[in-house]
């Protein structure tokens, strides 16, 4: 069975009714009794809510719900699961995988949210004033990987006619060099491109897409590095890959393993050389490194 990411977020709800605090719903267990201390309850409120916060954002496949056995389980018709990354309207206005008709007594019910990115699910009553009470409630989904470059800067060892180094970042992976899609350097030695994350990344994987039609053995060689420094523009920190080839028009992605950095860099070493690159994707968490912020002494 597929892993209940849940488990592994943290909770709240619109208000709380005696000893149902809103940890109840992903204590993994399904007991469906209140006095199994093991299902939520808020107050009769106006919308009640409930919102699970799975502290990055993931694909959701699956959530499922277990309804309360011993009273009330027609208390839940009409609720609504709605996953999304805003918080406005306390996630309750979040894109809606399903509206919940019924779930029989004591019993989990099990809904297709077909791959809706969210880091927030909510389950919400809209429209009355009601109780909410859930006994629990399990998420299936896969994380799901940011392109970290959108929000960087760049730039390159000089430029040919339109190529700037923002066209390896405008989130198009258009290859032909007339759709205004992909860098170009001048014909120099040792061309070389250069992205700042901003702040400090643990990164998992670099894509590159290459140039369709012409000259896509141009980047044969090329390597990619990543890392804190800007000695040598940054083509002296540590290497991510070597780039023997990537085929005409096509995107192939390269592990990096976590390797630490502010700065990724695509540079053809040891010869003159245009560079062109029709986009790079970068995915990484946020680096937890403060040692830069390290006082001295
Ligand atoms: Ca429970
Ligand atoms: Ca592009």
């Amino acid at each position: 069975p597929e892993t209940n990411i849940a488990k592994g977020g943290k909770v709240t709800q619109s208000s709380l009714f005696g000893p149902g605090v809103p940890e109840r719903a992903i204590d993994g267990n399904r007991a469906s009794n209140w006095v199994e201390n093991s299902c939520t309850h808020t107050q009769n409120d106006q919308n009640p809510w409930w919102r699970l916060d799975l502290q990055k954002t993931y694909k959701v496949n699956t959530v499922t719900i277990t309804n309360r056995k011993d009273c009330c389980p027609e208390r839940l018709n009409g609720a609504e699961i709605r996953i999304g990354k805003s918080l406005d309207d306390n996630g309750n206005s979040n894109p809606r995988c399903a509206v919940i008709s019924s779930i029989p007594a004591g019993t989990s019910k099990t809904f297709e949210c077909k791959g809706i990115e969210g880091r927030y699910v909510n389950i919400v009553i809209p429209g009355r004033q009601e109780y909410l009470t859930l006994c629990e409630v399990e998420v299936t989904g896969q994380p799901s990987e940011t392109n970290i470059a959108r929000g960087g800067t760049v730039t390159q060892s000089s430029l040919f006619g339109p190529g700037i180094p923002e066209r390896a970042i405008d989130g198009n992976r258009a290859s032909n060099w007339g759709e205004n899609s992909c860098t170009h350097t001048q014909n120099y030695q040792n061309p070389w491109w250069r992205l700042d994350l901003q702040k400090t990344y643990t990164v998992n994987t670099v894509t590159i897409t290459n140039r369709k039609d012409c000259c896509h053995e141009r980047l044969n060689g090329a390597e990619i590095h990543i890392g804190k420094s800007l000695d040598d523009n940054g083509n002296s920190n540590p290497t991510c890959a070597v780039i023997s080839s990537i085929p005409a028009g096509t995107s192939k992605t390269f592990e990096c393993n976590g390797m630490e950095g502010r700065y990724v860099n695509i540079v053809i070493p040891g010869r003159q050389e245009y560079l062109t690159l029709c986009e790079v994707e970068v995915t990484g968490t946020e680096s937890d490194d403060s040692s830069e912020f390290e006082p001295c002494g």
